[in-house]
């Protein structure tokens, strides 16, 4: 154990905080300084065990996937206040785990984190069944059951976010839950699971277990009695949960994997200069550790040069610091691992196209963990600088002549998450969006999202969707129930 720190708990089962079985723990450090922030129990087979003969308790009982939906609804608002109650320590746990800047946490994860909850409490009641148009005499009805253990294994880039936007619709839907945060960012999950208790939550209804990928995710994925994997995370590991589905009881996997988006700029995009900043902001925000960052920018030759210095400039004035520091507008990377794979993909960049801004690690910083804002133009779009998920603050920009060939080169890759294109033409714009192969296009706009509208992707970014009515289709299964004249 590192020194100074409370002894290891955060496994919360049962309406409980434990240790793991084993009393195994490891240290969550803070990137921004390298420092050790606390111990947390390593969960691992045994633990995630717990948890889903927990959460399996529960769901039989029927005292929450039976419960009246105004009684949901109500412990769900009261869960949605009790993070806002919070909001301050949840966004600090947050920026310190997982190095967000502070005015990210404070003004959008958290109170979005809690409006979202809110947003499904409130389907709870409103949402019907069908009537299917059998013939006259005989009556169908359709009715959406909850699927009964849902596993939620997320990512560390938004730690408390991508928790909720699996926990609010799966608990809407009358599901129980054990949720694995990601290694790098355990803190802020815990804290839910232990809000949800003190929210009415029946025990064993939220359960989370935070340990390392391969042994409590592995679990997780693996066990005979989870009937559903809802994972955000990168393809390698999304895979990995379809396997494990194959090879264990078939439950349901909704993989939300990576990205490799385009930004289409033309010419005749109205605002040129309002694309450039937002261009910088959207790919540089969160240090680029976003799965729809729109990392390739695709901007029509006659433009490109001023276009490039525009966005150049935005970046220049990031101010690179401690992300609990409100004039930080750039943090760090989420851990020295992640530094050390990202400048791999700059010093490899380096062999095939030309860096015209930044390509080094922030010196004088502690914890080695940040990354200038990187700009590399001609970019080939078949290497791999255009392919592969960087997942830091690297833009890779490539020019283009025609409409047609903007739309083949965006199209040209194994992901399929997002896209933007700007033009002042209507017939353009929706042409182009019609053609990208991409679960989201934002039209003059980057990155549009909202939970009202659905979120994910196609190819290898993955299928299901996050957010919106949608995502409960994810955690429900249709039944059937006839009656014969
Ligand atoms: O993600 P992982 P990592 C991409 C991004 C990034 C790369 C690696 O390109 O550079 O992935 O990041 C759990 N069995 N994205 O390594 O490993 C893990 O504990 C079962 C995109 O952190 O996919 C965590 O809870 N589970 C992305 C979750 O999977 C395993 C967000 C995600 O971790 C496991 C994050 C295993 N063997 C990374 N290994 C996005 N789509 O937003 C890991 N996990």
């Amino acid at each position: 154990m590192a020194a100074g720190l409370a002894p290891a708990s955060g496994i919360v089962v049962d309406g409980r905080e434990e240790g793991a079985e084993s009393g195994a723990t490891f240290t969550t450090r803070n990137p921004a300084t390298g420092r050790p922030i606390a111990e947390v129990a390593r969960g691992d087979t045994p633990d995630v065990d717990r948890a889903v003969r927990s959460a399996r308790r529960a769901f039989d009982s029927g005292v929450w996937a039976a419960a009246p939906p105004a009684e949901r609804k109500a412990v769900l608002l009261r869960l949605a206040a009790l993070v806002l109650e919070h909001a301050d320590e949840l966004a600090v746990l947050d920026t310190v785990d997982g190095g967000k800047l502070i005015t990210d946490t404070s003004q959008f994860d958290v109170p979005g984190a809690a409006a979202i909850l809110q947003w499904y409490a409130e389907m709870i009641d409103k949402t019907y069944g069908e009537v299917a148009p059998t013939a006259p005499g005989d009556l169908a009805i359709v009715t959406r059951e909850p699927l009964g253990v849902v596993g939620a294994v997320v990512p560390w880039n938004y730690p408390l976010e991508m928790a909720i936007w699996k926990v609010a619709p799966a608990l809407a839907a009358g599901n129980s839950v054990v949720l694995k945060p990601a290694e790098q960012s355990p803190l802020s999950a815990i804290r839910l699971g232990l809000l949800a208790v003190r929210a009415g939550l029946p025990a064993g209804v939220l359960n989370v277990v935070p340990g390392y990928g391969h042994e409590a995710g592995r679990a997780l994925g693996e066990h005979p009695d989870v009937d559903c994997i809802a994972f955000t995370g990168s393809t390698a590991v999304g895979k990995l949960y379809l396997q494990y589905a194959g090879a264990s009881n078939l439950k349901q996997v909704w993989p939300e994997c990576g990205g490799k988006s385009a930004n289409i700029v033309f010419a005749d995009a109205a605002d040129l200069a309002a694309a450039a900043r937002l261009t910088a902001d959207r790919m540089f925000g969160c240090a680029g550790q976003v799965c729809s960052a729109n990392s390739r920018l695709l901007v029509e030759k006659s433009v490109a040069k001023d276009f490039v210095a525009a966005v150049s400039a935005r970046a220049m004035e990031l101010v690179v610091g401690d992300p609990l520091d409100p004039a930080s507008t750039l943090g760090p990377l989420v851990s020295p691992e992640q530094a050390e794979r990202v400048m791999g993909h700059i010093e490899r960049g380096q062999e095939s196209a030309a860096l015209v801004l930044g390509g080094h690690r922030v010196e004088g910083l502690p914890g080695g963990c940040f990354v200038e804002p990187t700009v590399f133009t001609d970019v080939d779009p078949a290497s791999a600088l255009a392919q592969e998920e960087i997942f830091g603050p690297v833009l890779a920009v490539t020019t283009f002549e025609r409409e047609e060939e903007a739309v083949r080169i965006a199209n040209d890759s194994s992901y399929g998450l997002a896209a933007s294109v700007w033009s002042d033409g209507l017939a353009r714009t929706l042409r182009v969006s019609r053609a990208l192969r991409v679960g989201t296009v934002s039209v003059n706009t980057i990155d549009a999202l909202d939970v009202v509208t659905p979120f994910g992707g196609v190819k290898q970014s993955g299928f299901g969707r996050d957010l919106s009515a949608h995502s409960l289709e994810k955690y429900t299964s249709l039944k059937t129930t006839w009656f014969a004249s």
